[in-house]
C-alpha cells in the first residue's frame, strides 16, 4: 500500500472515426498491457462536439488513472512513445489526419507524477488540458489526491457544456441505479 511504490498518471482518450468505443477499449487494454502499468481507473465515455473548429463528427472521450511501478522506470517519453504506437496500430488503414481534425484515436499524456516537461515531442502538465471539458468532466471521475480536490468544484462553463454520456455507457447504468 506504499504510495511510493507506483507513479500515478493520467491520459485522456478520444476518437471520432469508425468504431469509437472498440478504439478506446483497445487502447486501455493495450495500456494494461504494459510491463509495471495498472489501468487503475476508467471514466464513463462522453459524446462530445468537437473542438478545435473543423467540421466533423461528435468524439467519444474517456480519461483514465494509471499506475505505474517505480520498479519499471518507466519515464514519461516511453510511455507516450508507446501510446503513439498504440495511435498507429488502431489508426491503421484509415485516412489521413489534419491537426484537430477527426481521428480513429488519440492519446493525450494529461499528468505524469509531478514530472514536468516542455519539448516539442512532450509537454507536461497538457497545456491544453485545462482549457477543456472534454479531458476535464472525465478527469473528474478517476482523479485522486490534490487534482481530485482541484477538480471537485469543476463545473463545466458553456460552451464547454455540450457532452452527454455514451448510450451505451447511460443505459448499463440506468440498468444497475435506480429509476
Ligand atoms: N505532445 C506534446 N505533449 C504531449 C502530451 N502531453 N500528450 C506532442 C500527447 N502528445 C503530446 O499530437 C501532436 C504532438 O503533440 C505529438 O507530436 C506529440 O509528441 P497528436 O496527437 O499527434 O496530434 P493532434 O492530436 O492532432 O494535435 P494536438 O495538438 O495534440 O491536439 P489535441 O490537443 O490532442 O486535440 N474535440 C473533442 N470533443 N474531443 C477530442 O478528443 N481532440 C482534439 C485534438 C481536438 N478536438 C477534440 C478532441
Ligand atoms: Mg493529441
Amino acid at each position: 500500500m506504499s504510495h511510493s511504490s507506483h507513479i500515478t498518471a493520467y491520459i485522456s482518450a478520444g476518437a471520432n472515426l469508425g468504431d469509437r468505443a472498440a478504439a478506446l477499449r483497445g487502447a486501455l487494454r493495450a495500456l494494461g498491457e504494459m510491463p509495471g502499468v495498472r489501468v487503475a481507473a476508467v471514466s464513463a465515455i462522453y459524446e462530445t462536439e468537437p473542438v478545435g473548429g473543423v467540421t466533423q463528427p461528435l468524439f467519444l472521450n474517456l480519461a483514465a488513472r494509471l499506475e505505474i511501478a517505480v520498479s519499471v522506470a518507466l519515464t514519461p517519453e516511453a510511455l507516450l512513445g508507446e501510446m503513439q504506437r498504440i495511435e498507429r496500430v488502431f489508426g491503421r488503414g484509415r485516412e489521413g489526419e489534419i491537426r484537430w481534425g477527426p481521428r480513429t484515436l488519440d492519446l493525450d499524456l494529461l499528468l505524469f507524477g509531478d514530472e514536468r516537461r516542455a519539448t516539442d515531442f512532450l509537454t507536461l502538465p497538457h497545456p491544453r488540458m485545462w482549457e477543456r471539458a472534454f479531458v476535464l468532466a472525465p478527469l473528474r471521475e478517476v482523479a485522486v489526491g490534490a487534482l481530485r480536490e482541484k477538480l471537485e468544484d469543476y463545473q463545466p462553463r458553456p460552451p464547454a457544456r455540450i457532452w452527454r454520456e455514451s448510450r451505451a455507457r447511460a443505459s448499463s447504468r440506468a440498468k444497475k441505479g435506480p429509476r
